[in-house]
């Protein structure tokens, strides 16, 4: 499985591709020092510009389009729900949005979500399947597209809040974690990796994750952003917004991000992910 490269590396890669260096030239630098193809792959995957035929780039777009970059007041008012912007960050760009659902409509998710759970899963990097991995170990379930009247709802408030199509985003996931249950930390996008290319050829490169929180939790079974030492507290009703697409249209390897064990109690989110075209 391909690893995260160090601290030393990723400024090595950045200093090399600022310098224009040949990728094929840095790949075999990696692997004369003894990083496996796979990894290296990976791991300047990362910095990689990302293919787009639009004229306005997706940056640009969502900044004319989403009520994030143009509110001035802390509170907004959308679909009737007043919602409240509780902390951002700029780069990478990460929003905590408090009152982002109403507890009712967290309970109703739950509720449709409790019959059908099954173990979750990790994309394999060969063939872009599914696979079951110890380092996820929620269960879960997904929704389809516009699948019932609350999911149509918290869709057009996504779409609203991001200024991205409702079709540009996957069906919302819904992960339950008890006892000790943990997703390791990971990227949201695709590697660029076979399973990774596979995955894209529908609506292309993720570039934007919302994590809504359904529940409180005990103890444990924060979001973490290790490379940036962020950790996001699960508060039911608030969501955690967050985009991996620079102004250069490429992804950023600060948003590794996990969810770190829960110690007691039972955590549930529900996942949105948005692609950079029309997806479903
Ligand atoms: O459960 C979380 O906090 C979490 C962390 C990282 C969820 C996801 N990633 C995800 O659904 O992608
Ligand atoms: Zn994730």
């Amino acid at each position: 499985m391909a690893q995260l490269l160090n601290k030393q590396w990723q400024e090595w890669i950045d200093e090399n591709l600022r310098r224009n260096c040949a990728i094929d030239d840095m790949l075999k630098a990696m692997r004369n020092s003894g990083v496996s193809e796979e990894t290296a792959l990976f791991n300047l995957s990362a910095y990689q510009a990302a293919p787009t035929d639009n004229a306005l780039s997706i940056v640009e777009f969502q900044q004319e389009s989403s009520y994030l970059f143009q509110h001035e007041n802390n509170l907004v008012t959308r679909d009737g729900q007043v919602i409240k912007v509780n902390m951002r960050l700029n780069t990478p760009d990460i929003v905590l949005l408090d009152n982002f659902m109403t507890h009712a409509e967290c309970d109703e998710v739950c509720e449709y979500a409790k019959s059908s759970l099954t173990k979750s899963t990790v994309i394999d990097d060969l063939t872009g399947a599914g696979i079951s991995h110890e380092h996820r170990s929620s269960q879960g379930t997904s929704f389809t597209l516009g699948q019932n009247v609350l999911v149509q709802k918290l869709e057009a408030r996504i779409c609203e809040l991001t200024g991205m199509p409702v079709v540009n985003g996957e069906g919302i996931q819904i992960l339950s974690y008890v006892d000790g249950g943990e997703y390791r930390p990971h990227f949201d996008y695709f590697a660029d990796s076979e399973g990774g290319r596979a995955n894209m050829m529908q609506g292309g490169q993720r570039i934007i994750t919302i994590i809504m929180y359904l529940s409180d939790v005990v103890a444990g079974g924060a979001t973490i952003f290790p490379e940036i030492n962020l950790s996001i507290y699960p508060k039911k009703g608030s969501a955690l917004y967050f985009s991996y697409f620079n102004s250069l249209q490429q992804v950023d390897s600060r948003t590794l991000h996990g969810g770190a064990p829960v110690i007691s109690g039972e955590k549930w989110i529900a996942t949105k992910w948005i692609r950079e075209r029309e997806y479903s």
